[in-house]
């Protein structure tokens, strides 16, 4: 029997163990204790680029989220937004607008700036028409990375246990689901030690366990 959901609504979510996009979102459910099933979605096996996953996001990336009239949602921050919207508590945001615009702009550091450049149809492109090594697309990853990361370390606020406070919000969401990049990659994160321990605080928090890559039921048994 599907899930029924805080709210009234069936969810499914189309999503794939290993993407950043999709824990980010998972996470934001978990913690608001939302229900949902998951349709795995393989991107490796390019499933994303099949015609029937494609009438559902023509984006042909993961996540997107089907509501059980049949209307999708596509674009992980936008689902960030609706999240927040259908399920306010425990809140993702702050309730003063600098605060939260400065949470949003951490995030889309990540998100808007780091994930899309180093996106598996980006570094597809980059090894097969433009003939880089692998090798060269882990630096390239890697560099984006760095840089990235360098400015989220100064966009969010010094010394609270979490990226702007007392509590897991959007930007810590953002920060988790890059960081399984950056270890996938082997990212040196020696510089970033701040991100490290917000990760490592995070990852302590069941809903954010089970939104990462091996608590997934399409996620390699080995
Ligand atoms: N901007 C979109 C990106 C979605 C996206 O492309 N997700 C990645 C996984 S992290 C994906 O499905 N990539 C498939 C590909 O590059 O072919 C979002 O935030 O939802």
């Amino acid at each position: 029997m599907a899930p029924v959901h805080r709210g009234g609504l069936r969810l499914k979510l189309y999503s794939y163990w290993r993407s950043t996009t999709s824990v980010r979102v998972r996470a934001a459910l978990n913690l608001k204790a939302v229900d949902y099933e998951i349709v795995p979605v393989d991107l490796v096996a390019g499933e994303q680029k099949q015609a029937g996953y494609v009438a559902v996001n023509p984006g042909m990336g993961v996540p997107s989220l089907e509501l059980d009239d049949g209307r999708v949602i596509t674009q992980s921050v936008a689902l960030l937004d609706f999240i927040e919207e259908m399920w306010p508590d425990p809140p993702l945001l702050p309730s003063d607008p600098v605060d939260r615009a400065q949470v949003r702009a951490a995030a889309a550091q990540i998100a808007l700036d780091i994930h899309p450049v180093n996106n598996l149809k980006i570094l597809a492109y980059l090894k097969g028409p433009l003939g880089h090594s692998q090798d060269e697309t882990v630096i390239w990853m890697n560099h984006w990375m760095t840089e990235g990361f360098t400015a989220f370390a100064s966009l969010i606020r010094e010394g609270t246990p979490y990226c702007f406070g007392d509590g897991i919000g959007l930007a810590d969401l953002c920060l988790v689901g890059q960081m399984v990049n950056a270890r996938r990659w082997g990212c040196d994160l020696a510089p970033f030690s701040r991100l490290v321990e917000i990760d490592e605080r995070c990852r302590e928090n069941k809903a954010i366990q089970q939104a990462l890559p091996k608590a997934q039921p399409d996620a390699p048994t080995t």
